[in-house]
């Protein structure tokens, strides 16, 4: 017999996919989430999965028992073409869905006026974000005027804050201390500060770094010396056998094109991201404030404390809010997100 389970489907950010309550799902849960989702399968055709790894990504949300949090959040990445499924990373983008919600399920209870914060434990690295979650009459507010790259039209804004991401995952900011390490000849940026990501210059893989997202995935040998560096990295980012994670990501950066600080094409990890994920910016943005970095030297960068860094990417840029103390060390970091809530209703198995 088929599981039916309550589930929201709702666009987080530039990432899309199923929000559940943590104690609606079944035991067998990983089997139900890709029979869901309709993995493994290329077009996932039997099931609700978008083909993407943008669009084959879960939420589960409970109410926090965390003093100063109100929910928790793990965030689950369904492989489309792989039997897997992985807590193994955080997800910034579906978690601007997590608060409205956590507020349309009752785990909140919206304030009175027009914004709701909601802090957010994100189990998957053990840290937290406050959401401020528009809100009307009672609910979650969904149309406005924001609009974010990647994503067609405007929808009501959900500015994210982080702080205390360094290390999320490989225990500190440069698991290697170094801020320029090189593997296989190649000079690279070991960094985790939200997301663990081998930051790399474009034109050191022999790229522009200007190439679309279709020709990018196109580039069989542009990604097999990408795995292969990768490969050589995660361990020495504390993240073990990479073979099979989706962690760390692949950033090659040039010169800004579009008057932002940096221009980026992300592979996550193996295909080619359209923009670039949430906390993936962050530690990029951070990559960029490090001297040795081969991010620094191509980047264009605010003199002020509070620095507003719109990382460039395939469909767009980024903004992402960061406040340095003296030494220029990212404190804290936010970024402007947007939801939608797409669907109510009962999924089956
Ligand atoms: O870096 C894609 C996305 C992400 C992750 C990925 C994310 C983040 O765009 O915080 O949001 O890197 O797999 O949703």
């Amino acid at each position: 017999m088929s599981d039916a389970v309550r589930c929201m489907w709702m666009r987080g950010g530039t990432s899309k996919g199923g929000y559940f309550l943590a104690d609606e799902l079944p035991s067998n849960r990983d089997e139900f989430l890709l029979r869901i989702m309709g993995s493994p399968d290329a077009r996932q055709i039997d099931g609700m999965g978008g083909a993407d790894p943008l669009a084959s990504k879960v939420a589960v949300v409970k109410k926090s028992s965390r003093p100063g949090i109100d929910v928790d959040y793990l965030f689950l990445q369904v492989s489309v073409d792989q039997p897997v499924v992985t807590d193994a990373q955080n997800c910034g983008n579906i978690l601007a869905g997590v608060g409205p919600f956590a507020i349309e399920r009752g785990l909140v209870e919206p304030h009175i006026g027009d914004t709701t914060p909601v802090t957010i434990y994100m189990e998957n690295t053990g840290q937290a974000a406050t959401a401020q979650v528009p809100v009307k009459d009672g609910h979650p507010l969904y149309s406005g005027n924001a609009v974010i790259d990647g994503v067609p039209g405007a929808a009501a804004s959900i500015p994210l804050e982080f702080k205390d991401t360094a290390g999320s995952s490989c225990g500190e900011l440069l698991p290697t201390g170094n801020q320029v390490d090189t593997v296989e000849g190649v000079e690279v940026t070991m960094i985790d500060n939200g997301m663990p990501v081998v930051v790399l210059n474009a034109t050191a893989v022999g790229i522009s770094g200007e190439e679309s997202r279709d020709e990018l995935d196109a580039n069989r040998a542009l990604k097999e010396r990408l795995e292969s560096i990768r490969l050589v990295c995660g361990p020495i980012m504390n993240l073990g056998d990479v073979s099979d994670k989706t962690v760390p990501k692949m950033t090659m950066v040039s010169a800004p094109r579009n008057g932002g600080a940096i221009s980026t094409r992300t592979f996550i990890p193996h295909r080619c991201h359209a923009s670039i994920g949430v906390l993936g910016a962050v530690s990029v943005a951070t990559a960029c404030l490090l001297p040795e970095s081969p991010a620094y030297s191509l980047a264009d960068l605010p003199k002020a404390r509070v620095k507003k860094l719109n990382i460039e990417h395939p469909s767009g840029a980024t903004g992402i809010e960061a406040v340095t103390d003296e030494q220029g060390q990212v404190l804290s970091a936010a970024i402007i997100r947007t939801a939608r809530k797409l669907f109510d209703g009962i999924v089956f198995s």
